[in-house]
């Protein structure tokens, strides 16, 4: 990355802090996402923008690691090629990100949130899932979304392999909250009983970040 680039991510990270602080975006509106194909304040885009914090780490597969763990029975240890043997699935979804954009008729292909959470055995008390990434991005998930039907550890888009800019090799889609919860470059999900732990969480986003109640900014 070059310095303007850099400088330039910066910036966008300090605008989106102040947008946490003013409430950009609220409409005030909730919308029903069995009506309204649009939730409130996003505008739809043809174009699938990208977004992070401006290290787009190179990980082929065959070099990926990925633990999963904490409040459950079992922990995982997978290399790319352990994923690689899993069942896949493929689901279609709208894409909703914070900073106002959407993209509608994704089709994602990986392996469900659901078999990842059924290989762990939660328990009762773990509420979310912290996820980490290779570039040292964090979000929290709550464990309801994760087990979500359209919630994949995904590897592929519109049949492509989803591409170093936009996550691949693997990354987290959980197309009913806002993008930031669907971090690209994953390699660690760990279950816990509290929220909120997480690079935008920490600077005034939501825990859970439901874009039908607006839940941009806030607890
Ligand atoms: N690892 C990682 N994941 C991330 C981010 C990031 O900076 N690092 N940014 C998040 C944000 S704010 C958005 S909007 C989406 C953007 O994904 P895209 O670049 O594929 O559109 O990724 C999310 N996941
Ligand atoms: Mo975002």
């Amino acid at each position: 990355m070059t310095v303007p680039e850099a400088d330039r991510w910066a910036r966008l990270a300090r605008s989106k802090e102040g947008w946490a602080r003013d409430g950009r975006l609220l409409t005030g509106r909730r919308a029903d996402p069995a009506t309204d194909r649009l939730p409130p304040g996003q505008r739809l885009v043809r174009d699938w923008p990208v977004l992070d914090l401006g290290t787009q780490p190179v990980i082929p597969m065959r070099e990926w690691r990925f633990a999963a763990g904490g409040l459950c029975a079992r922990t995982i240890s997978w290399t790319g090629a352990d994923f690689l043997k899993l069942p896949v699935v493929q689901t279609m979804s709208d894409i909703h990100c914070v900073t106002g954009w959407s993209v509608y008729d994704n089709l994602w292909q990986g392996v469900s949130g659901a078999h990842l959470l059924a290989l762990l055995r939660p328990r009762p008390e773990a509420r979310f899932a912290i996820v980490k990434s290779f570039d040292s991005y964090t979000t929290c998930v709550p464990i309801e979304h994760l087990a979500d039907p359209a919630t994949l550890l995904a590897t592929h888009r519109n049949g492509e392999p989803l591409t170093r800019a936009h996550g691949g090799p693997v990354r987290l889609i959980v197309p009913k909250l806002y993008l930031w919860k669907s971090a690209k470059w994953i390699r660690q999900i760990w279950l816990t009983d509290a929220g909120n732990v997480g690079y935008w969480e920490a600077r005034g986003y939501h825990r859970r970040g439901d874009p039908w109640a607006e839940e941009r900014y806030g607890r």
